[in-house]
């Protein structure tokens, strides 16, 4: 029989304080893995406890920004203490910045390399040697569409989503011999604080262009929400996909299939 379950499993889930991150860990847990979370503000730290308690779900916050190496070191040696080693790792944690880039600071592109492609390093660096002890482990890399396309604005974060892409194989390329399973999850265009400011309703109560412009894009003619991200979470996690390595699941919507809505 598939065997979708993650009971006696432990999960880090990086940035899962609300988001995708926060839907992931949710569906992780109700599959029965032990969360372990992490994020940088205390106040968001606060809600999304009582948030996951809420929930049935008891997971274990940490304070640790996950571009600091030696707080992501000590954030696992005390989860492989109080949890038990880590099975599974989802490099979920990540920033955008919407500027042009002629007018981006070399500072900016960095910050958003920094977090969404050498953070998943990091994270998974410290996660790789005791997976390889134990005979076994899953890493899961939040790709994005722009793993696969451009547009303007986001060249720092399709950098970095484009090198995701790549580390996730490479990691499924060094580390498969050892029972380690790297894939990506390309979440489409999805609901969260991260794409708010694309969705704000215009001064006159019209739709923002950008959203109308990705409802048409969209087979599914909506936005994603992060729940609809939970069952690809659950399965890239469990012994179901145990012969799938380096692979990138989009869960878009059919967005990267469509080349768009043709002219009536
Ligand atoms: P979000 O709503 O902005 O949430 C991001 C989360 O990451 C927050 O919990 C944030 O908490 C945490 N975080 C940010 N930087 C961090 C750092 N340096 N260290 C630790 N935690 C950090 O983002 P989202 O929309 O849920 O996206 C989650 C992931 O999916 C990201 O990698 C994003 O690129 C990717 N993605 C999103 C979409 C989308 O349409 N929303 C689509 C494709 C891919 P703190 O600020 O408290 O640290
Ligand atoms: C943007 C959006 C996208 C989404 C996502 C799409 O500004 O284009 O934020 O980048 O976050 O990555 O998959």
């Amino acid at each position: 029989m598939v065997n979708f379950s993650l009971e006696g499993k432990v999960a880090l889930v990086t940035g899962a304080a609300y988001g995708i991150g926060f839907a992931m860990a949710q569906g992780l847990a109700e599959a029965g893995a032990k969360i372990a979370f992490n994020c940088r503000s205390k106040e968001h730290m606060d809600k999304a406890l009582a948030d996951y308690k809420a929930l049935g779900i008891d997971a274990k916050g940490y304070l640790c920004d996950v571009t600091n190496e030696e707080d992501v070191k000590a954030m696992v040696a005390d989860i492989e203490k109080t949890l038990g080693v880590i099975d599974i790792l989802v490099n979920n944690a990540g920033i955008i910045k919407r500027i042009p880039m002629v007018d981006m600071k070399v500072e900016e592109f960095r910050q958003v390399i920094d977090i969404d492609l050498t953070a998943p390093f990091i994270v998974s660096k410290a996660v790789i040697p005791a997976m390889i002890k134990k005979g076994h482990g899953k890493i899961i890399n939040i790709c994005s569409m722009m793993s696969e396309l451009g547009r303007e604005t986001v060249s720092a974060y399709a950098a970095a989503k484009g090198g995701l892409k790549m580390l996730t194989r490479n990691i499924a390329s060094e580390y498969g011999e050892y029972n380690i399973q790297c894939n990506g999850i390309g979440p489409g265009y999805i609901a969260t604080p991260q794409t708010a400011p694309l969705r704000e309703r215009q001064p006159d109560g019209s739709r923002h262009p950008f959203d109308s412009f990705i409802v048409a894009k969209t087979p599914a003619a909506r936005w994603g929400t992060p729940e609809d991200l939970m069952g690809s979470a659950v399965f890239l996690a469990s012994d179901a996909s145990n012969f799938i390595n380096g692979q990138v699941l989009y869960v878009d919507g059919g967005i990267l299939a469509y080349i768009g809505k043709q002219p009536k």
